[in-house]
């Protein structure tokens, strides 16, 4: 039986391409920033995005905890989205390693901010306050079902933030995802912000690697924070390359995954007990809810018939990715449909 793996699209392999350039790499020491292909995947991150410089790190969420690093200092306060992952599935690195504490404002279900909610909850200087020094966003919205926020939601919030003389990071780790659904480019959606990561080991299916872009002066305290963090690499061009690649030439399909995505979530809105809206998929992500069913055992009996999900209590997730056909998908609801059967 094939096993289909809907637990996310960190799951994808690299492509053939990409083993090949990461095999002719050329490479150096890129802490002493001598690594000729680490300095061509930067700049065309930086190009991508819009913006001065990037710098290359390890994970997504290494991405964010140096972008936190070098906007904030120990004791700075930081508004994220109630169900960011900065905030929910970062093991409270912005805590933990930089002494930072998070607010929390709340997240809709299209992964939105209000920005008057952010407004109050910007802290007038205050002997007794901290010094709120960062609001962040997500695009597209994970929790939120891979929702693509459009620049005009993210930019009411950036004019709230920069008003208050506060800048803006986004966790863009989809973020040519949210730019595939929205038909347009990704510098227009991070055009507001300060800062922006984003990942290439998801749907662009490079096997390692992230970017945080901004001005030349952020990336240069990121880059110092990534080498506090241990995360300084030498002749990391062999993985680079991958990333160029994954930049190059595995935007476009992303649409594919969507396009799979929205059947797999038609499929599910027919099966009794399943509970969502077909209309609110917009990317990869699927994220439903259960009505009368348990959903530890589901997942169970879905993982016997060879379908992996992810669980988001009460919800449960399925990420369409490279490698994921559309035989694949009525395959995977034909084994879901079985399962949820076989709970009576
Ligand atoms: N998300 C993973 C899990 O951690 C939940 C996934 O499977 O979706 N920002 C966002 C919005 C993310 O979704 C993720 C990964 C990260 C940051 C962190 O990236 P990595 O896993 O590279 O550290």
């Amino acid at each position: 039986m094939k096993v289909i793996d809907l637990r996310s699209d960190t799951v994808t392999h690299p492509t053939a391409a990409m083993r090949e350039a990461m095999f002719r790499a050329e490479v150096g020491d890129d802490v002493l920033g001598d690594d000729p292909t680490v300095k061509r995947l930067e700049k065309l991150a930086a190009e991508r995005m819009g913006k001065e410089a990037a710098v290359f790190v390890a994970s997504g969420t290494m991405a964010n905890l140096v972008s936190l690093l070098a906007h904030c200092q120990r004791g700075d306060e930081v508004i994220v989205g109630s169900e960011a992952h900065i905030l929910q599935h970062e093991v409270a690195s912005a805590a933990g390693v930089g002494g930072i504490q998070l607010r929390e404002a709340r997240n809709d279900d299209s992964g939105r901010i209000d920005p008057d909610e952010v407004r109050r909850l910007i802290r007038a200087p205050d002997i007794h306050s901290p010094k709120t020094a960062l609001v962040c966003l997500e695009n597209t919205h994970n929790r939120c079902g891979g929702a693509a926020i459009p620049q005009s939601v993210t930019s009411a919030v950036a004019r709230v933030a920069h008003d208050g003389g506060i800048p803006v990071h986004i966790d863009g780790a989809r973020i040519f995802n949210a730019a595939i659904a929205l038909e347009t480019t990704p510098d227009v959606l991070v055009q507001e912000a300060d800062s922006v990561s984003f990942c290439l080991s998801k749907g662009l299916s490079a096997p390692i690697g992230s970017l945080v872009c901004g001005r030349g002066e952020f990336v240069a305290r990121a880059r110092k924070a990534r080498k506090m963090l241990g995360g300084g690499m030498r002749q990391v061009g062999v993985i680079a390359a991958a990333g160029i690649v994954a930049i190059e030439e595995m935007v476009e399909r992303l649409a594919d995954d969507h396009a799979n995505a929205r059947v797999l979530a038609e499929g599910l809105a027919s099966i009794p007990g399943i509970k969502l809206d077909p209309a609110c998929v917009q990317t990869n992500i699927v994220i439903f809810d259960l009505d009368g069913i348990d959903r530890p055992a589901l997942q169970q009996a879905m993982r016997d018939r060879g379908v992996l999900s992810t669980g988001v209590p009460p919800r449960i997730r399925l990420v369409t990715h490279h490698g994921i056909e559309r035989a694949d998908i009525s395959e995977a609801l034909k084994r879901i449909r079985e399962a949820v059967a076989s709970l009576g």
